[in-house]
């Protein structure tokens, strides 16, 4: 199923400069993405032309071409093969480029689909960009990358984050900030935010809540932060002094994106904080955080990149515990199914995109 469906893999600022590459696993596959001199992002399969070794073995680096480490076949960032030795005279190089994977960039989001027919993705696009492109990811840089390994099912992951109903009791740092947020209840709107929507429209980041169009793809909300926290970090105070995207005065709201089946994302006026999760095995899942600032936020002076990191690293560890006790209670044989709460709603729509994709791609094998 993940194979047939867009997944979000990082941001064009993991990938500033021409040469930055950002390797994408998912279970066996391995994607390079890498920007190249003219400065377009490009995917492609992590696996030699020639007899298919792995290209990139680090998560992230910084190179002129892409060498093969086995016997040195060299490919350019476009992924044309430029070098290889000692081949036939009817050897013909221009065969032989590093294999594209489809690759879009939603307002510098970066997501990938490993299907050569990618659902279509427009709408989520458009709706996307609209909402995150004042915040000009190519201006921030990445400071801070968690990658945490979870003893769940990505699914139980994803499904701890559709919902905030353990928040209360579960998250009590990040609930100082975010509020109840009214995540994931039909009609979140009260008089506060509706008070404070007149502000967003003065300010002209004002947008109406997107939720899951056409086929529950993806959700975009404002939200009002609470106790007078201007970002989300653990005492609320700006975690970088350099703002970023139209915002000049710290701001009491932040920007949420979140993508099926894989991602999600915080846009506060300070920094950006995005989250992709992917299977390493069935128990197994790789949840990776990333923290954006401006890129000319000096560190130590601008900000610390423990504090910047604080709040999300501790509610990252939080939901990493209610995953695996969650993953370990249903391998119970006497586990059974109950009803979800009403702030569940968007656990049944994840569940509702999970099975309406995986008979898709079920059929598509069938055929
Ligand atoms: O903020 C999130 O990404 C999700 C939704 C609400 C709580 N949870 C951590
Ligand atoms: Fe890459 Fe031989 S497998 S050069
Ligand atoms: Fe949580």
């Amino acid at each position: 199923m993940l194979k047939s469906v867009w997944l979000y893999a990082c941001t064009v600022a993991h990938i500033k400069n021409p040469g930055d590459y950002f390797v994408f696993e998912l279970a066996d596959n391995s994607i390079i993405i890498v920007r190249g001199r003219d400065n377009e992002v490009r995917a492609f399969w992590n696996s030699c032309r020639h007899r298919g070794a792995k290209i990139c073995l680090e998560q992230r680096g910084r190179a002129p071409r892409l060498m093969c480490p086995y016997h040195q076949w060299t490919y350019g960032l476009d992924g044309q093969l430029l070098a290889a030795r000692s081949m036939a005279e009817d050897f013909d190089k221009a065969d032989h480029g590093l294999s594209p994977v489809a690759l879009e960039n939603v307002g510098g989001l970066i997501f990938i689909c490993l299907n050569d027919n990618p659902p279509p993705i427009d709408r989520v696009k458009a709706d996307i960009v609209d909402q995150i492109a004042m915040y000009d990811l190519e201006k921030l840089k990445v400071v801070v990358q968690d990658n945490y390994v979870e003893d769940a099912n990505w699914k139980l992951v994803m499904e701890n984050n559709r919902e905030c109903y353990h928040c209360d009791v579960g998250h009590p740092e990040l609930i100082s900030v975010l509020g109840t947020t009214g995540f994931g209840k039909d009609a979140p709107a009260d008089d506060y935010l509706e008070g404070k929507r007149a502000e967003w429209q003065s300010l002209g980041i004002d947008r109406d809540l997107i939720e899951f169009p056409d086929g529950w793809w993806h959700r975009v909300a404002r939200l009002a932060l609470a106790n007078g926290a201007v970002t989300q970090s653990i005492d609320g105070k700006l975690a970088c002094q350099k703002l970023i995207g139209p915002f000049t005065q710290p701001e009491t709201s932040s920007l949420s994106v979140w993508t099926q089946p894989n991602s999600w994302h915080h846009f506060c006026c300070d920094h950006v904080v995005t989250f992709s999760l992917t299977p390493i095995g069935p128990d197994k899942t790789m949840l990776r955080t990333s923290w954006l600032v401006h890129e000319d936020a000096v560190e130590g002076v601008d900000y610390d990149p423990d504090n910047l990191a604080a709040l999300w690293r501790k509610t990252n560890q939080q939901d990493g515990h209610f995953s695996a006790i969650n993953h370990r209670g249903i391998a119970n044989d006497g586990y059974v199914q109950g009803p979800y709460a009403l702030e569940e709603k968007l656990v049944d729509d994840f569940k509702a995109f999970y099975v309406s994709r995986a008979k898709a791609a079920l059929a598509q094998v069938q055929s």
